[in-house]
């Protein structure tokens, strides 16, 4: 115990090497159009090659190098100017320095005290989101994906309406009724079974053809479950559906919120972004009229994964829930028992607080109102504003809707020669970024609209996609989607795709799919 248990200087010679494999495999290489985007092998085969036992002795310096690069030369390069999977891709590299700067911080932004750089950082990141959003007060956490922002919408919407529900549970509440159209997340039925509610209780409202919730059929499915006995709580209007990128009409769904009374929350975890843009903020027109808001930088602003805030309109301030009673508050603020502050808080914090008195004391000697961490469900979180704030300090609001804009324009011109070129179809006009279309191969036409035709179809894409795969050219999603055989989804948001990888795209997947 008298000397240090890591070999410091070995361990700083280490991560040199690593950063230089990092910048080599893991930027350069993964980044280069000349390289795959993969390197398929067989689950079993990759096994053997990363030699995955863990063993009771540990290994030298060089071959835990090579484990590094072969960790980045085996992995999927989503920086990839031909990787179109995900509604995520793309490699910025000051998004990426905050990412380094996170994982070196390794620490919780729970409390100004471990994390005071990060803390200040999210709080300004969380402002300028709702600022966009039409917001000039409110509050706001980040969450572990978009997922987990749509569920703590949910709850927030639950204990807003039955304050007791957050001790008492769901027993004694009356049956609730969720209503989200039938192209949303599917995290609105998990996070209705999560909390207790019931994927029952969930009602898909209907869509138009472009994947758009009715209001018309919103309103009449809320008085239909009100006619059952169930009562209305949350709607969640999506901006940026998934699979089409259709964009809810969130004034017509808010003014049907108004009239019942009901949370709305709108899901922009993918369309958010468009926000930032003049010219395409009209897609997300009434949104300032929602009470929750989640939106995922991590996809379309290229952040990293992962970056998901959750917003709230709610700026109001209660009583703490008696929960916090250990640390001498009173559920009368503000009270002061034995020398100790309890102030009123905001909405989220009453919802999710508990105010361990390990981490929140409340005579601590600087301002506690910036100990935020007790907002979230989460104790240990991570710091992912910070990625956010260093590329927007980057480029600059200017430089966010610059992006969102070319990506915009990519999708136009991947548009225009899907039009063009023979054999291939579109399955809609995009309103956004999702370009979704069929290749149709020599061999099935003429047999347009048989069962058989959609039946043989339905087997292009995935055939299409696993010779792409195989062959490491390029990655993009496939799904069957309501009555549509399976058809490409295509998703551009990295601002290194060019006019060239796009025409590549195209070329491509008619090589692979011409003979089948
Ligand atoms: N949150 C859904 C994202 C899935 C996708 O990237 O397609």
């Amino acid at each position: 115990l008298d000397d240090p248990g890591l070999d410091m200087t070995a361990g700083e010679e280490f991560l040199q090497e690593v950063f230089q494999i990092l910048l080599e495999e893991g930027v350069r290489k993964s980044t280069d159009v000349t390289q795959k985007v993969c390197d398929w092998k067989e689950p079993q085969e990759l096994r053997e090659l990363l030699d995955l036992e863990l063993r009771s002795d540990g290994e030298g310096r060089e071959r835990l190098l090579q484990r590094c690069r072969d960790v980045l030369r085996l992995s999927v390069h989503t920086g990839h100017p031909r990787f179109f999977n995900q509604l995520f891709s793309g490699l910025d590299h000051h998004a990426l320095a905050g990412r380094f700067l996170t994982e070196t911080l390794n620490t919780s932004p729970y409390t100004y005290e471990v994390a005071p750089v990060l803390v200040l950082m999210e709080e300004q990141v969380l402002a300028k989101l709702r600022e966009l959003v039409g917001w000039s007060s409110g509050d706001g956490i980040f969450a572990p994906g978009g997922s987990m922002s749509n569920m703590l919408a949910m709850n927030v919407a639950r204990f807003q309406r039955f304050p007791e529900s957050r001790s008492r549970g769901n027993w004694d509440l009356p049956r609730l009724a969720l209503f989200a159209s039938q192209e949303s997340h599917y995290s609105i039925l998990k996070g209705a079974a999560l909390l207790g509610i019931g994927t029952d209780n969930v009602h898909l409202v209907r869509t138009d053809e472009r994947g758009k919730m009715i209001p018309e059929e919103l309103e009449k499915e809320i008085q239909r479950v009100k006619s059952e006995g169930s009562e209305p709580l949350f709607v969640c209007a999506t901006s940026g559906t998934t699979v089409l990128g259709a964009f809810d009409p969130l004034d017509a769904i808010a003014d049907i919120c108004a009239h019942h009374g009901l949370w709305l929350h709108v899901d922009a975890a993918w369309g958010g972004s468009a926000l930032l843009s003049p010219k395409l903020r009209h897609l997300l027109a009434g949104i300032h009229r929602a009470d929750s808001v989640t939106w995922n930088p991590h996809k379309l602003l290229m952040v990293g994964l992962q970056c998901s805030a959750f917003l709230l309109r709610d700026s109001s301030v209660g009583a703490p829930h008696p929960e916090f009673l250990p640390l001498g508050c009173l559920p009368r603020p503000p009270s002061l028992i034995l020398g100790v502050s309890c102030p009123s808080q905001g909405l989220l914090q009453r919802c999710h607080g508990v105010g361990a008195t390990y981490l929140f004391q409340r005579d601590k000697f600087y301002d506690v109102s910036l100990d935020t961490g007790d907002k979230s469900p989460q104790c240990g979180r991570r710091a992912d504003g910070l990625k956010l704030w260093i590329l927007w300090k980057a480029v600059g609001t200017r430089g966010l809707a610059w992006r969102v804009e070319r990506a915009f324009a990519a999708t136009r011109y991947l548009l225009e020669q899907v039009k063009r070129r023979e054999g291939f179809q579109l399955v809609m006009e995009p309103e956004f970024l999702n370009l979704c279309f069929w290749l149709i191969p020599p061999s099935l036409w003429g047999q347009d609209s048989s069962p058989e035709f959609w039946d043989k179809l339905g087997k292009v894409a995935p055939a299409i996609k696993e010779k792409m795969i195989r062959k490491g050219s390029m990655m993009v999603a496939y799904q069957p989607h309501g009555s549509h055989v399976n058809f490409f989804r295509q998703i551009i948001t990295n601002p290194a795709v060019t006019r060239q990888d796009l025409d590549f795209f195209l070329d491509e997947i008619q090589e692979l799919g011409w003979d089948l």
